[in-house]
């Protein structure tokens, strides 16, 4: 290690306080509505505060996109918090609509995780919002609005309203010497008849035939037309510039409201640490990266091949139209590279630790459906044969009870399903056994099947839902309630 290398810890030092962390803007604490998730929220300033409002963004040369975001960025600068350390949290809502602001990925009271089905706390428009919740557990999770959009694409995760949370973990998993939090996002969305979905196997196409069969066509799609990292296209703003011989550890996070991404830096590998923020029991080499919507992938590069290279999807159209950024050696320049990866098959299992998961006390069968929408319509979208019934009963979880979810996917598309307030432990993938594998995104493959348990953690109302966000509006939804 050289004298300019820095470990985990020292890096960290000069960013965070002991009182946990925050993002700069004001403060503001007269007049607003308290509700103490935690104990009593005291007066005086928060630790953190997010103000939701309009937000002009430069993602290209003479190309501004006007949305909505956190702190007047697209995305919002990384929080830190630190895991265990309470906070008071502030909300302002400078937009015309009631807004939800989910911690993506933490385990906290269902009154402060922004969902509307768990009931929980409402940012009013024009108004504003305090509580308080302790971050846990340690890791890459993020913060993102969690309204429906429904045909609305400027509403919820279409909107610039996302940014890393980080939570500082208690032990030292790694050195490196720079730290960089990334995270994709498309803009100018449309809707299209076009499906874009990865190539299907022969069995998958088989049965995609096969359901053809008396059913209405396929409903919308969402396309986009701009594709941008840190509110960026390829090619605009400064390079990220690293030195021969850094270890550099990328934060990645998918924010899109729909699409599933694949990232390749070409001439370099990824050694995936983590997965959604959780450490993996076996780090992995690997070239190419995938991301459902919502998840997150730490990786640890080497920089040991100098040039000016392309860090970018390896889907020519959307690297074209954006999803790429450039990375710079010192003393290097010209036009970036880009060499086209090998094919590879992303697999959860390979950073597992043999299948060592222990029994279930019950198993849950969750089957998902769609019923197409027609030339013009919405298609919907079904677990177990229902679409989501806001009066319906909750199904009862018991906490501390171990939970077998088997996530059968009868459909042709790719679900990113993500369970809140909780982690799943992947049990089976597509066929492979795995253990170890800590995550609360997991992308179902069409007619693929994957199984991952959930040991409830936390008492309340836990939403299950697809994060696609047109897929989640239309259906994809489970409430559970945990007694
Ligand atoms: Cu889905």
């Amino acid at each position: 290690m050289n004298a300019s290398q820095k470990t985990r810890r020292t890096f960290l030092a000069g960013a965070v306080t002991a009182s946990g962390l925050l993002v700069g803007g004001c403060n503001r604490s007269a007049g607003l509505k308290v509700a103490g998730s935690e104990g009593t929220t005291p007066g005086g300033p928060a630790d953190l505060t997010l103000r939701i409002g309009p937000v002009l963004v430069d993602i290209a040369k003479d190309h501004t996109i006007s949305t909505i975001g956190y702190n007047g960025a697209v995305p919002c600068p990384p929080i830190r918090l630190r895991e265990g350390v309470p906070v008071t949290v502030d909300l302002f809502n400078d937009t015309d609509t009631p807004e939800l602001v989910h911690w993506h990925g933490q385990i906290i009271p269902a009154n402060v995780d922004g969902a509307a089905e768990e009931k929980s706390l409402v940012v009013p428009a024009h108004g504003n919002l305090r509580y308080r919740l302790t971050p846990q557990p340690a890791g890459s999770r993020w913060v993102h609005s969690h309204v429906m959009s429904m045909s609305d694409v400027n509403r919820g995760t279409y909107t610039g309203q996302f940014g890393f949370v980080y939570i500082e973990p208690k032990n030292n998993p790694g050195q490196y010497d720079q730290e960089l939090f990334l995270a994709t996002h498309e803009w100018e969305p449309f809707y299209t008849t076009a499906e874009m979905e990865e190539e299907p196997d022969p069995e998958q196409r088989a049965r995609k035939e096969a359901q053809k069969k008396d059913e209405k066509p396929n409903g919308w799609e969402i396309g986009y037309q701009r594709f941008t990292i840190n509110g960026k296209c390829l090619g605009y703003g400064d390079p990220v510039r690293v030195k021969e011989g850094q270890r550099v550890l990328f934060h990645f996070l998918n924010a899109s409201a729909t699409e599933n991404i694949q990232l390749a830096l070409p001439g370099h590998q990824f050694q995936v640490v983590a997965l959604d923020g959780n450490p993996v029991p076996h780090p992995q080499l690997v070239e190419v990266l995938e991301l459902g919507t919502a998840e997150r992938v730490d990786a640890l590069v080497e920089m040991k091949n100098p040039g000016v290279w392309v860090l970018g999807t390896p889907h020519d159209d959307d690297r074209k139209n954006g999803m790429g950024m450039v990375i710079e050696y010192a003393n290097k320049s010209g036009a970036p590279r880009w060499i086209k990866p090998q094919k590879t098959t992303w697999d959860y299992t390979i950073f597992g630790e043999g299948n060592r998961v222990p029994d279930p006390d019950e198993t849950i069968p969750l089957v998902f459906g769609k019923i197409n929408g027609g030339t013009g319509g919405f298609n919907r979208w079904t677990i177990n044969g229902q679409s989501y019934d806001d009066k319906a009963e909750p199904r009862v979880l018991h906490k501390g009870r171990r939970y077998r979810l088997v996530f059968d996917n009868q459909t042709d598309d790719a679900h990113p399903v993500h369970l809140h307030r909780n982690s799943f432990e992947l049990k089976n993938v597509h066929g492979n056994g795995t253990g170890g594998v800590l995550k609360d995104v997991v992308l179902v493959k069409g007619f693929k099947k994957i199984e991952a348990d959930v040991t409830p953690a936390m008492e309340g109302l836990t939403l299950f839902h697809c994060h696609q966000q047109l897929h989640m509006d239309y259906g994809f939804k489970l409430l559970f309630n945990v007694v």
